[in-house]
């Protein structure tokens, strides 16, 4: 009977994803590519054993659809530990759940790595990418360190994400509160691959930035990686508009912010803009204008920067 705390961040893509190909396996429909930030964090603690499986979130148990999705990530666990036992999964954010910052990501990041150890798995930092994925697609991602590309791949066994090279910079992360929350970013995927006419293009468009973008970040090109971050965050953001009916996740403040990011460019602060499954406005910048950046963009809403930082990790093991 073991107990295991692991920690994780959450990432933001660069080249987003959005759709899968395979949602039992959750396969996506094309490759991604993020930094996982250094702020931010999950801690999750998993010990194996009593009658039934028990999720507590920041200090409240959860139920239902959240809960369910922890319990059902736990029988993956198990059928690869060859074990029945239960397990109670204590977790915690340090920031608000809602605050726009993947907290799947995290999330099933911590507890692919928290679990494992406590059933006794030795698995890799690429097995524990594939296992975070059955949790939350971009969790495959928030185990890794820096930057993460995630590769499609065609199976279990090739879809994971592992770290690549990236100049090092900063992200400016906008909170733009527009009221009532967004679609969830699994509904969302859904409904776009069944009724937007545009959904075809998105795979092969993808699958191409995001090969433009490994080049960029190969050649260390900090203006290509923006310029291809904000036309994949724009086109995402239009297949998400063609969905019959719209998914409009944008909100009008988060227009103004990207509205200032140009601005920024245009008086010689190179900073480029994207934004996930939410108003939020993320921009990244080198590490000498994140400052700036940020005080630029605080009219919008409350302003944090981070840096790259680690993939989930374990804290103790026992
Ligand atoms: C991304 N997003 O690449 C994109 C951009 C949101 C917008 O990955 O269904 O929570 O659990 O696999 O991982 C959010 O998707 O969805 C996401 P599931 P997930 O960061």
């Amino acid at each position: 009977m073991g107990t295991a705390t692991a920690i994780a961040h959450p990432n933001i893509a660069l080249i987003k994803y959005w759709g899968k190909r395979d949602e039992t396996l959750m396969l996506p429909a094309a490759g991604s590519l993020s930094m996982t930030l250094d702020s931010v964090a999950t801690r999750t603690t998993v010990s194996v054993g009593g009658d039934s499986d028990v999720f507590q979130l920041n200090g409240e148990l959860s139920t239902g659809r959240a809960a369910d999705k922890v319990f059902k990530f736990l029988d993956l666990v198990r059928q690869l530990a060859g074990s029945d036992d239960r397990a109670t999964v204590l977790s915690h954010n340090d920031a608000p759940t809602a605050a726009g910052l993947a907290s799947s990501a995290s999330g099933f990041a911590a507890l692919a790595t928290a679990a494992a150890a406590a059933y006794g798995l030795n698995l890799s930092t690429a097995e524990l990418s594939r296992l975070a994925r059955r949790g939350s697609g971009s969790a495959a991602r928030s185990l890794i360190d820096r930057f993460a590309v995630w590769h499609a791949g065609d199976d279990d066994q090739t879809s994971f994400a592992e770290e690549i090279d990236a100049p090092d910079m900063r992200m400016i992360i906008c909170e733009i509160n527009a009221g009532p929350k967004a679609v969830s970013s699994r509904d969302g995927m859904r409904h776009t691959r069944d009724t937007s006419p545009f959904y075809p293009a998105w795979a092969p468009a993808t699958e191409k930035a995001l090969a433009e973008m490994l080049a960029a970040c190969a050649a260390q090109d900090f203006t290509k990686i923006g310029e291809l971050t904000e036309a994949h965050a724009m086109q995402m953001h239009a297949l998400a508009l063609s969905a019959v009916p719209p998914l409009r996740y944008l909100a009008p403040t988060s227009f103004a912010a990207f509205d200032r990011i140009a601005e920024l460019r245009a008086t010689g602060i190179e900073t480029y803009g994207t934004a996930d499954a939410g108003p939020n406005v993320v921009a990244i910048a080198r590490p000498k204008d994140a400052a700036a950046v940020a005080a630029a963009l605080s009219e919008f809403g409350a302003t944090h920067i981070a840096a790259p930082g680690p993939g989930a990790y374990l804290e103790g093991a026992a």
